[in-house]
């Protein structure tokens, strides 16, 4: 994996996916050699060209001498092989190249959930020496969300005519934006999309590192912009670096990642045997016979908890 073998990076990613202990090892082993990449997010509603964009933006990439791994995610559906199959399909002139290793990867009832499984194939791709990570993810829930955390740089891919979507992503994705992308620049309804954006834009101000995101304008399906929006992602990454932004993200990153296993091992402690015990059951049938309220029985069975386990 270390010496940027696709095969071997698409078994280990097939290991994680499954749960796989080997899976595990590896990634314990991979990690320390992971922090190289540049992780760009790419988000958006369905439809708005973002799998398009991702192979436009690979070609763009590759002219300027950088590898290029993609991991596109669907969440949306557990019968998504249709959408997966047509975002390799269009990446699919890329698939003979070895500077580029495309994955996609429905994530429905994964285990840890898309936030993790993506995290870990991201720390592959890293490990494997690729560039760019560019991560393809359909910008709608919370879990879309955490995914897009995990990029240093997020682009987030707007249509024109549909006021609504505008709407929509205004409240959720659109913040989380560092570069905004107006894409089918071609069709009607763009200047005035392009308005209302850069307005929106212009509301937003700068982010707290001092960045300011910009709009562009793409026509993914012909190749347009392409070069100015690859330009601005290479931008946010230039700033990042200089401002400590990245520093600052890798550090959140850490503790996320540390935190969140702490609170699993812990959780998976002391939930282990909960339904045997006399006191949880004693305690359930207290809460329920309003006895006692659920916070205080909660509160005893956690002291409960650690007294007896202790530190270990
Ligand atoms: N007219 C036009 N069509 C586009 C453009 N970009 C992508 N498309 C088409 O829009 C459809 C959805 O594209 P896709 O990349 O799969 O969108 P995704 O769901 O966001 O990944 C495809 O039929 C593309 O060929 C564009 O800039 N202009
Ligand atoms: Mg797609």
């Amino acid at each position: 994996v270390l010496a940027g073998h696709t095969a071997s990076g698409a078994r280990l990613i097939r290991w994680l996916e499954d749960g796989d202990p080997s899976g595990l090892d590896a990634l314990r082993a991979l990690y320390p050699r992971s922090g190289g990449a540049h992780i760009v997010g790419i988000t958006g509603p369905p439809g708005a060209g973002k799998s398009t964009l991702v192979d436009a933006l690979i070609a763009e990439w590759r002219k300027r001498g950088k590898t290029v791994a993609v991991l596109a995610v669907d969440p949306t559906s557990p019968f998504s092989g249709g959408a997966i199959l047509g975002d390799r399909v269009r990446m699919q002139r890329h698939s003979v190249d070895r500077g580029v290793f495309i994955r996609s990867m429905a994530t429905r009832g994964q285990l840890g959930g898309i936030a993790r499984a993506t995290w870990e194939a991201s720390i592959v791709f890293d490990a494997m020496g690729f560039d760019i990570v560019a991560i393809e993810t359909v910008g709608v829930g919370q879990d879309e969300l955490d995914v897009v955390k995990l990029a240093h740089t997020t682009a987030v891919v707007c249509l024109p005519g549909t006021g609504d979507s505008v709407q929509a992503l205004k409240a959720g994705i659109l913040e989380v934006g560092d570069c905004l992308v107006l894409n089918k620049a071609d069709q009607p309804g763009a200047d005035s999309a392009e308005r209302d954006l850069v307005e929106m834009l212009h509301l937003r101000g700068e982010d707290p590192s001092g960045f300011l995101p910009r709009l562009l304008r793409t026509v993914a399906s012909r190749e347009h912009g392409i070069g100015e929006l690859a330009d601005a992602i290479e931008a946010h990454r230039a700033h990042g670096e200089a401002s400590g932004a990245f520093g600052k993200r890798s550090r959140e990153q850490a503790r996320a990642a540390l935190l969140e296993r702490v609170r699993e091992g812990a959780a998976r402690r002391i939930l282990g045997d909960l339904s045997e015990r006399a006191d949880v059951r004693e305690a359930l049938r207290a809460v329920d016979a309003r006895e006692q309220d659920p916070y205080s029985a909660a509160d005893q069975l956690v002291a409960t908890f650690l007294s007896e386990k202790g530190p270990s």
